[in-house]
């Protein structure tokens, strides 16, 4: 079967007693068994819950993957993947430029207990070579990252690891599998937010580790039940209900979001666009060689200014909405600086390039028409304001 077909039939047969067509919310913690120890495959609902399973198969489907894990976020997916992987003294060697939140469980929670981590930019393979040590494990970035959306080559990284043993684990949350499979190219472990573009509506939390293999499948099971981070049912079932539209809304996110990044880039108040669409992305070779279907509706961009103008070309959106998070179907807006990657120290930022005047959209499935206009408004508020503050 094929992406969508996947999305909406993959594990949802309709139910079996009722003939339900939709997956039911088994709204259960625990499950009646028929004598100690003696059950119908669940016990309790941290451990496993039917709706939770279909969520955890068609995200293994949809990645080809062999065994999918759900949580509570995102970042409960990482937490559980470290504790999971990771003994003191190993190595680990991330992207600089990963989602704040990311960068704030590693730096201030995980490196205390006994992991030694770098940061290092993945556009260049021979930072990544020159970074591994004999007590590397593993290899994990974001591509393309947030908020700057550079890319790695998975393949050229691949080559690096398969080398040294090194465990990979991709987050691929911006590309989503209908744009990215990391596992095509040998990637060991996928990991989402499933808050993001995977629910597509803003309207749940939640994350997933996804395996191409047997190899970490009893670790990461043993460690999803041990440590909890485990979403309960009605998340599931709302994230699963967003899945199924997943390929219909990411065409629209990138029908729009390359429309808007054009329009962008010939605007005389904006300095950078970046978007890996965009012929004059640094790494835009990267992104049609391993984005197969289009390349996101994530753009972020340098106003013409700084901090004061970011804002007020922020304040001026209408159609926009200024809020952290990111793929849903309402297109937002936010200020890496001051919101997601706040955690990210100034002088870090700095020197990745994460400016005060950078802002990030996220660009959602409203008609074309209406967000160049309210970007169009927004950037004529912002110089209008700077004439102001001028006079
Ligand atoms: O928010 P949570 O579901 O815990 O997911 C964390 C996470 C992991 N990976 C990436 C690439 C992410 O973007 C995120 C969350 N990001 C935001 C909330 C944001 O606005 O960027």
């Amino acid at each position: 079967m094929k992406f969508n077909t996947l999305a909406i039939h993959s594990h949802q047969e309709p139910d079996p007693t009722t003939g339900a067509v939709i997956t039911p919310i088994y709204q259960t913690s625990t499950f009646a068994q028929e004598d100690a120890g003696v059950h119908k495959g669940y016990d309790y609902s941290r451990s496993g819950n039917p709706t939770r399973s279909v969520l955890e198969g068609v995200l293994a489907d949809l990645e080809g993957g062999k065994h999918g894990f759900c949580f509570a976020s995102g970042t409960g997916a990482l937490v559980t993947l470290c504790f999971a992987l990771f003994k003191p003294g190993d190595h680990l060697i991330v992207g600089d430029d990963v989602y704040g939140g990311t960068y704030r469980f590693l730096t201030k929670v995980f490196q205390h207990y006994g992991v030694e981590i770098d940061f290092v930019d993945m556009t260049r393979l021979d930072n990544i070579a020159s970074a591994i040590r004999p007590n590397t494990r593993m290899i994990y970035l974001e591509t393309p990252t947030n908020p700057l959306l550079k890319l790695a080559d998975i393949q050229g990284i691949l080559e690096l690891a398969k080398n040294k043993k090194l465990i990979t684990c991709v987050d691929n949350t911006f590309a989503t599998p209908y744009l990215q499979t990391p596992f095509d190219f040998g990637v060991d472990i996928v990991l989402h937010s499933t808050t993001k573009y995977i629910g597509g509506h803003s309207d749940v939390v939640g994350g997933a580790l996804i395996l191409r293999d047997d190899t970490y499948e009893e670790s990461i099971r043993f460690h999803q039940n041990s440590i909890g981070a485990t979403p309960d049912p009605f998340a599931t079932w709302l994230t699963l209900r967003g899945l199924k539209t997943l390929g219909v809304r990411m065409k629209a996110h990138c029908q729009n979001a390359t429309a808007l990044a054009q329009f962008l880039e010939a605007h005389p108040l904006v300095d950078d666009v970046i978007y890996p669409g965009l012929p004059s992305h640094p790494q835009h070779e990267i992104a049609k060689r391993q984005m197969h279907n289009g390349f996101g509706g994530m753009i972020s961009i340098r106003v013409k200014g700084g901090e004061a103008e970011a804002r007020a070309f922020m304040k001026a959106l209408k159609v926009f909405t200024l809020a952290e998070s990111l793929g849903g179907i309402e297109s937002l807006v936010e200020h890496p600086a001051r919101m997601t990657h706040l955690a990210v120290e100034k002088s870090v930022r700095e020197t990745l390039g994460i400016t005060d005047n950078l802002i990030r959209l996220s660009v959602g499935i409203e008609d074309l028409e209406d967000l160049q206009a309210d970007l169009e408004n927004a950037l004529k508020a912002m110089s209008q304001s700077q004439t102001r503050a001028l006079a």
